[in-house]
């Protein structure tokens, strides 16, 4: 608060300059529940820094009363009144000030004064108490949650470590120095607080009393850290006008219903499978309602679709009663003996996703509500929301996130505790990441599968982390119904006002143990005690709302008969279902994209080359400034000349290729998506995708944008520093479309390593759990280069040995044996050689008829290699991606006097250019392996030994993958040499000569015919 400096400043005397400027800029003051604009009709014109009750403390109030007395003299004391006045003349430092007037003068100035501030001795002692109370309510605002009655087991008071009593009005009240005596005195209200409804006074008993209601109940709110006035007045005007926390009859007895849903759910499933883990959500059924209040407001301010990720806490639940999944096929589920009718793996059934459109009964509006499919890795599926979310809303226009919104569910002990948390936290106000805030709710029930929060976090809530991005925070009780509806609402409605993030902290208990099957009595033996008394959340409200007469308890116990028997109802049913199919599950469907029964449209893939005149005209666009007026640096201007002159040679280095595929796939209406650290210029500074004005700030220009008037759309995109947090988000953004190329690329492709659990979780294993396919492509600069054990590496190996092909067996070769291998595999793994190969794999992914996750080894060096070039003779129409680059040197002319074939890939593919008749070069897609290919070629030169040959260490790399394949396609009749570094634990060498003298001993091994003599 800089109220003491503005304050004097205004009262000074103002030049004329700086009158003109403050008269022009209105400030806003809040009035009455909402902001009104506020301009002072009159300035005060002398210093008062010198008068003696004004310090910094002072200031705020004094300012309070400034305004006041603006808006009307009458509003404010006497006392003040005439203080305004006399600096307002011009009264010199220390004179504006006079003692109170003889009360006795007017009889009815001193009835005013008396009503006011009671038989104050003097000014002095009266802005004392006011400033007090201003503190007080203020207090109350700022730490008024750690008093809150949030906890109904009554143990969180331990793990906040408060320095509150929890006798909070005593406390609060003597911390500021006002008296029992002080009680019945009336204060005037500052601007900062609603609690005055309609009045702008009230006696210190009944402001204490207000404040109390509005913030030590069961309701906790955490938002004075918010850094923005307008925000904050909004959060007070919702918590602290009088009489706001009221339901209608109508909205009780929904919620009841929907509190009796959640709960005989529950004891559905426990009661039919109660030897199944289901992660029930006993303890915090009023999560359902806090769910549904959410979708209703959400749907009432136009929201359309909601995409929500979750953990396994009270999943099924969900599904059930939120989403409206039918009860049979959950119920089905717990069915051990059913049929899997899908390919794949499947997943268990509090992971698998699902889809809904129906129509909200509260806003009687269509809605969308999806649930993504997740791994047990808590929290990993935060940034995949986001980026469906995104995408949803980018793919409708909704550039306000008005139609498209997201939910994160969160337990309390991963919201605290998993980084990826505040990862995603981070891309929530980034231009191409924002979704345009999220609802968070925690089911925050104290504790995380045996541990306490007292070991599990540092800090003194588990919501702490949503602080960094300003997000207001709602505690509540969820054994109150009521307030868990309210906060809901409010949640709602903050994001729909603001489209900032919101956290909503349901603090409750878990009933059970971590699973129905745990014993918790092991690890929490007192907690446990309690929570065996504790009455259920449904029986205490349902006493409370029929003791209210909302409804009476007959009408109560059929509420509760007719769910039971939807329940058995569907449970029957369940019973003659036969089959499972986890395609009922799908959370994005891609509708028009498959046939009906989710196959692929054709088995083809038609040429991925391009029109001579397309590559021309793509190739000048990328060689020039398509808008006027705006100047480049002048080291780009000599790249993109270097470009144009590829373009009249007809020819592409890496950084044309890959322009060359987006802006073809943009002309022909695929968006294009490109996300990663420092990917707009490139890491290497061969992209070049966003120009940037030399002379103008923030001005730039996405030549990629101007290609044809009716082209997709392209986003390229600088991310935050995150991998696992940005990952998981492309891959959600391409989950939305499969009409999208979305890529991601590391800055270097070991860094990809901390995004391991979108890789290994989601991309390499999401088909087979369940069964949605995904396009994403990681793009990981690769390569040794000198540079060092970090920045060398993109971990081949790792890829490849998640790959599901069988490297024993040699696959039934057919007419579309291409694509079939493709749709088999699990991903799509390569290492160009040609930036013409990069061009077409790129192309591939949207020409195919189904969509698989393509990585990419890209390179570093070789995008200035002189040799990297590709004609445009290899990318026009009726070429391809080449799955093995044969040798079409002087080996290929006499096979039968070739020695030895050499299989590489990537960038040793130039190193390997000696040339050499009696050797052939072989660079082959990495997987699926192409073995049709292969043998090919190992039958053309029969009488060569063959030789992988790979930069990398022996154990890293490709040899283990590429090995038993090539022994397969052979049958094993001849050995396979390895040309390469010795095996290490490092990936590369910190020495700039030992790599050298390492390179050259691999090459030498390669070319030496007699290096393998001998061995066997
Ligand atoms: C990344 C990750 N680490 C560990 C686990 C194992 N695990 C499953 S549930 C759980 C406790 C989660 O506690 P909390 O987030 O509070 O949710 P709750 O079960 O209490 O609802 C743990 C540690 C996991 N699933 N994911
Ligand atoms: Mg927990």
């Amino acid at each position: 608060m800089h109220r003491l400096r503005t304050t004097v400043a205004r009262l000074r005397p103002l030049t004329a300059a700086q009158t003109a400027q403050s008269l022009s800029q209105p400030r806003p003051l809040a009035v009455e529940g909402g902001l009104r604009t506020f301009q002072p009709a009159r300035r005060l014109n002398t210093s008062v820094a010198a008068e003696p009750f004004l310090n910094g403390t002072s200031s705020n109030y004094v300012e309070e009363m400034y305004y006041a007395w603006l808006e009307n003299p009458r509003n404010v004391h006497k006392s003040w009144d005439i203080f305004f006045r006399n600096a307002n003349a011009g009264a010199p430092p220390g004179a504006a000030y006079q003692s109170p007037p003889p009360f006795a003068g007017t009889s009815q100035g001193l009835a005013s004064v008396q009503a006011l501030v009671g038989a104050q001795p003097n000014v002095e002692k009266l802005v004392e108490d006011h400033l007090a109370v201003q503190s007080l309510i203020r207090a109350y605002q700022v730490r008024g949650h750690h008093v809150t009655r949030l906890d109904s087991l009554g143990i969180m008071a331990a793990d906040l470590k408060l320095k509150w009593s929890r006798e909070s009005k005593q406390t609060f009240r003597c911390f500021y120095g006002l008296a029992e005596s002080d009680l019945d005195k009336v204060f005037r209200l500052p601007t900062t607080t609603f609690i005055g409804g309609n009045e702008s006074s009230l006696p210190l008993r009944e402001i204490i009393r207000r404040l109390e209601m509005a913030y030590c109940q069961h309701i906790g709110v955490e938002f004075m850290f918010i850094n923005d006035v307008e925000q904050c007045q909004w959060i007070r005007q919702k918590f602290e006008t009088p009489g706001i926390m009221q339901f209608s009859l109508e909205e009780k007895r929904t919620l009841l219903a929907r509190m009796i849903r959640s709960t005989r759910f529950e004891e559905f499933l426990q009661r039919k499978w109660s030897s199944e883990k289901r992660f029930g959500l006993e303890g915090c059924e009023s999560l359902i309602p806090a769910l549904k209040t959410i979708i209703d407001k959400s749907s009432q301010s136009g929201v359309e679709s909601v995409i929500m990720g979750m953990p396994h806490r009270g999943r099924l639940n969900v599904l059930a009663n939120v989403i409206r999944k039918e009860l049979e096929q959950i119920f089905c589920q717990f069915d051990s003996k059913l049929e899997a009718a899908d390919e794949g793996s499947g997943d268990v059934k509090y992971h698998l996703g699902m889809y809904h459109k129906r129509m909200n009964r509260v806003s009687d509006r269509l809605i969308t509500l999806s649930l993504m499919a997740n791994p047990s890795h808590l929290e990993a599926v935060d940034p995949v929301v986001q980026g469906k979310a995104k995408a949803e809303q980018f793919y409708c226009g909704d550039t306000e996130g008005k139609r498209v919104m997201s939910i994160l569910l969160h337990g309390d002990a991963a919201f605290a505790g998993q980084g990826i948390v505040y990862e995603t936290f981070h891309l929530s106000d980034l231009p191409s990441y924002t979704t345009h805030g999220t609802i968070h709710v925690v089911v925050n029930n104290q504790i995380g599968f045996t541990t306490d929060p007292r070991m599990a976090r540092s800090s003194p809530y588990p919501t702490d982390v949503a602080r960094v991005v300003n997000a207001p925070i709602f505690h509540v009780n969820a054994d109150d119904p009521e307030a868990v509806m309210y906060v809901c609402n409010v949640a709602a409605e903050w994001r729909n006002t603001f489209h900032k993030d919101v956290v909503v902290d349901l603090v409750c208990y878990r009933r059970n143990g971590h699973n129905e099957m745990d014993e918790p009595m092991f690890t929490q033996p007192l907690m446990y005690k309690q929570i065996k008394k504790q009455k259920g959340v449904l029986q205490k409200f349902a006493e409370k709302v029929i003791a209210e007469g909302v409804i009476t308890m007959q009408e109560y116990e059929e509420e509760v008969a007719r769910y039971d028997k939807i329940c058995e109802e569907a449970y029957a049913r369940s019973k003659d279902e036969k089959i499972l199919h986890i395609k009922h599950w799908l959370d994005s469907p891609w509708p028009g994209f498959f046939t009906l029964e989710g196959q692929p449209k054709s088995m083809n893939c038609p040429s991925t080359g391009i029109s001579e005149e397309e590559l021309g005209h793509i190739g000048n666009i990328a060689a020039s400034v398509p808008v006027e007026d705006f100047t480049i640096h002048g080291g780009l201007s000599r790249i993109l000349k270097g470009r144009g002159n590829m373009v009249n040679q007809r020819v592409c280095d890496w950084a044309l290729g890959e322009y060359m595929a987006f802006g073809s796939l943009l002309k022909e209406g695929i968006h294009v998506r490109l996300s990663g650290q420092d990917v707009e210029r490139g890491t290497f500074s061969h992209r070049h995708h966003v120009l940037h004005d030399q002379n103008v700030d923030k001005r730039i220009c996405i030549p990629m944008n101007y290609i044809s008037p009716d082209q997709a759309p392209y986003t390229v995109c600088n991310s935050s520093l995150s991998e696992y947090g940005v990952l998981g988000f492309e891959l959600g953004f391409a989950m939305a479309s499969p009409n999208a190329l979305v890529l991601w690329e590391a800055q270097f492709g070991d860094f990809h390593n901390t995004a391991q659990c979108i890789i290994d979780q989601f991309i390499s294993s999401g088909q087979a759990k369940w069964v949605r396919q995904n396009g994403i492509v990681l793009l990981l600069p690769h390569g040794m280069e000198g540079m060092g054990p970090e920045h060398s590496s993109a971990r081949p190996e790792r890829f490849l040995q998640m790959c599901n092909d069988d490297p024993d067996v040699f696959p039934k070769l057919s007419e579309d044996f291409a694509v079939r291998q493709l749709y088999d595999c699990n991903w799509i793994v390569v290492n160009c050689s040609t930036p013409a190969n990069y061009f077409h794999v790129l192309r591939r992914q949207i020409l195919q008829p189904f969509r698989k996750p393509l990585i990419v080894f890209t390179p570093k060096s070789l995008l200035r290699h002189p040799e990297a070039k590709s004609s445009f003779d290899d990318m026009l129409p009726g070429t391809h991606f080449k799955r093995i680059i044969p040798d079409d040197g002087a080996a290929a002319s006499g096979p039968e006097k070739v020695k030895r074939i050499i299989f590489c890939t990537g960038k040793i593919y130039y190193e390997l250019t000696r040339e050499q008749s009696h050797q052939a070069r072989l660079s082959p897609q990495l997987s699926p392996f192409p073995f049709d290919l292969v043998k090919a070629e190992t039958d053309r030169y029969l009488n060569a030994d063959l030789v992988w040959c790979q930069e990398e260490h022996k154990n890293q790399g490709y040899y283990d993958y590429i090995k038993p394949r090539i022994r397969t396609t052979i049958s094993r009749t001849r050995p396979v040499w390895y040309a390469g570094r010795d095996p290490a634990a490092a990936p590369a060498t910190g020495n700039k000569q030992t790599h050298l003298m390492e390179l050259q001993r691999l090459l030498d091994t390669a070319f030496d015919l007699e290096a393998f003599s001998g061995k066997v």
